[in-house]
């Protein structure tokens, strides 16, 4: 947190932040978007890096997105899920490349969206289809297939390629979140002035 947002923090006078969880295997490229995402002075926050996961902020024009980067590690699950409650935007990123693990990443977003913080909210889910630039890549289409996102009925989706090393196709979809965001949660209208 810079010093203005701990004064106006302090004065009761922060903005109201909207909690963006970011989620998805290990590998799949969280970190890379994340740090992309925030703005280049920002200051990163390593909360709870020993027991598994860190938690980072960062700042997309008028929204305030808390960033919960996730080891994709079972062992973590009941830390985690900890987070779901708070989360009102989600940020599910696959490695398109990795077919192998295309099936398990499909398990853990079954048990993302079954899981009773979830299930029954109207939370925005983006999907960052990621490491487009990667030969082995499948296009967004066939990762939306696969994962069988043309079931989720119940939630705004949207589906991005992207490369996170070059920061391709990430704003398009930061562009979208923060605009079904702010739909879900009328109270943070206030931002956009
Ligand atoms: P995670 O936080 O989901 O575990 P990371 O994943 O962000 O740490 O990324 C894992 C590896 O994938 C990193 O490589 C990172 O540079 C790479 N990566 C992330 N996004 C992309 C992408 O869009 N394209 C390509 N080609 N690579 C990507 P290293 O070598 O550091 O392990
Ligand atoms: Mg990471």
């Amino acid at each position: 947190m810079g010093l203005l947002d701990r004064l106006s923090g302090f004065l009761g006078l922060r903005k109201k932040e909207v909690h963006v969880l970011c989620l998805g295997l290990d590998n799949s490229g969280k970190t890379t978007i994340i740090n992309k995402l925030k703005p280049s002075n920002a200051q990163s926050q390593d909360i709870v890096p020993t027991i598994g996961f860190s938690i980072e902020k960062f700042k997309s024009s008028s929204l305030s997105f808390t960033v919960f980067d996730m080891s994709g590690q079972g062992r973590y699950r009941n830390l985690w899920e900890h987070y779901y409650k708070d989360g009102q935007a989600i940020i599910f990123v696959i490695d398109s490349s990795d077919k192998l693990r295309m099936v398990v990443a499909k398990e853990e977003l079954d048990t993302l969206l079954n899981h009773p913080d979830i299930k029954h909210r109207r939370i925005p889910i983006l999907f960052f289809a990621n490491k487009m630039d990667l030969r082995d890549a499948v296009t967004s289409v066939k990762v939306s297939q696969l994962l069988c996102l043309e079931n989720i009925k119940d939630k705004p989706w949207h589906i991005c390629a992207s490369d996170a090393i070059k920061g391709e196709g990430l704003q398009e979809g930061v562009d979208w979140l923060q605009e079904k965001t702010v739909q879900s949660n009328p109270g943070c209208e206030d931002m956009k002035r």
